[in-house]
């Protein structure tokens, strides 16, 4: 696609939804293409991650229903850090139920994630009601939507005509979809012809990115952010234990490996811009 060789900075026009626009100048403006994944369950643990590695990311990645100790002070506190550092936040929610009721798990509920996440995540097995029922909670906020075409684990069954729907319903509901959590462009799962038009700049952001290991115990697999962004045209790698490892108290070491992460993310993207 001919975004592939665009800058983050130059895609910005190519989106009218603030939630993408916002992404994309803080990856220009930052110079980074990473996302930190946090995910712990206790608070003091989450904010000290966040604030560690907030000069390195664009955008953090939460899975707010994992905190153990969660009251709304936390929600204050990681907004603070999103303008300290300046990045976007994403809550990893991924939905999956009829509009109605993801409508409300969105709005309502003890975490109200419409109210802070700038960025949240759905699965396309309802069908369209998925996006009508979160568009109609998130578009008047300015957030935006990403579908989950694909995914990183093992036997995904998020493949094949799965995914080539998925773009498609993506595609009818452009005001609010911004992308895709997936591994590779809508030309890298076969799309061509009338399926990829030249005006339909999605996001993508890629889990499963590892530099030391190639998965987990439990189905997780990496790609390194070389694999993702240049040779499968990624957008964004998001990053969790590779960063705060195995113990995410150790600040200066959270630090480097958030450096070290980032700049092999910019490096592959300024390989891609420049091919
Ligand atoms: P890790 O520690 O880098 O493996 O964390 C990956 C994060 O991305 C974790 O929060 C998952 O819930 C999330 N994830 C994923 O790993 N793979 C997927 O396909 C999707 C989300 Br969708």
């Amino acid at each position: 696609s001919s975004f592939l060789r665009q800058t983050y900075g130059q895609r910005v026009q190519n989106h009218s939804n603030p939630a993408a626009k916002q992404l994309l100048e803080i990856m220009e403006k930052k110079k980074t293409n990473l996302a930190v994944s946090v995910d712990v369950t206790k608070s003091k643990e989450f904010l000290a991650i966040i604030d560690a590695v907030g000069p390195f990311v664009c955008l953090v990645k939460t899975h707010v229903d994992i905190i153990e100790d969660f009251d709304h002070s936390l929600i204050q506190q990681l907004q603070d850090l999103s303008v300290k550092h300046d990045f976007a936040i994403f809550e990893d929610r991924k939905f999956a139920d009829i509009g109605n009721t993801v409508a409300l798990q969105y709005s309502s509920g003890v975490h109200k994630i419409a109210s802070w996440s700038h960025i949240t995540n759905a699965h396309p097995v309802p069908g369209p009601s998925i996006i009508s029922g979160l568009s109609s909670v998130g578009l008047p906020l300015g957030r935006g939507l990403l579908l989950l075409s694909e995914m990183s684990t093992k036997g995904a069954l998020a493949v094949g005509s799965y995914t080539v729907e998925a773009v498609r319903m993506a595609r009818a509901h452009r005001d609010f979809v911004i992308g895709f959590i997936a591994q590779r462009t809508m030309e890298g799962i076969g799309m061509q012809g009338d399926d990829v038009v030249d005006n339909d700049d999605f996001l993508i952001l890629t889990p499963g990115v590892g530099l030391d290991v190639k998965g987990d115990a439990m189905g997780q697999q990496y790609r390194t952010p070389r694999e993702v962004i240049l040779e499968s045209g990624c957008d964004v790698i998001i990053v969790g234990r590779g960063i705060y490892g195995k113990d995410p108290g150790l600040v200066e070491q959270i630090r480097a490996q958030a450096k070290r992460y980032m700049d092999a993310g910019w490096e592959a993207y300024q390989e891609r811009i420049s091919s």
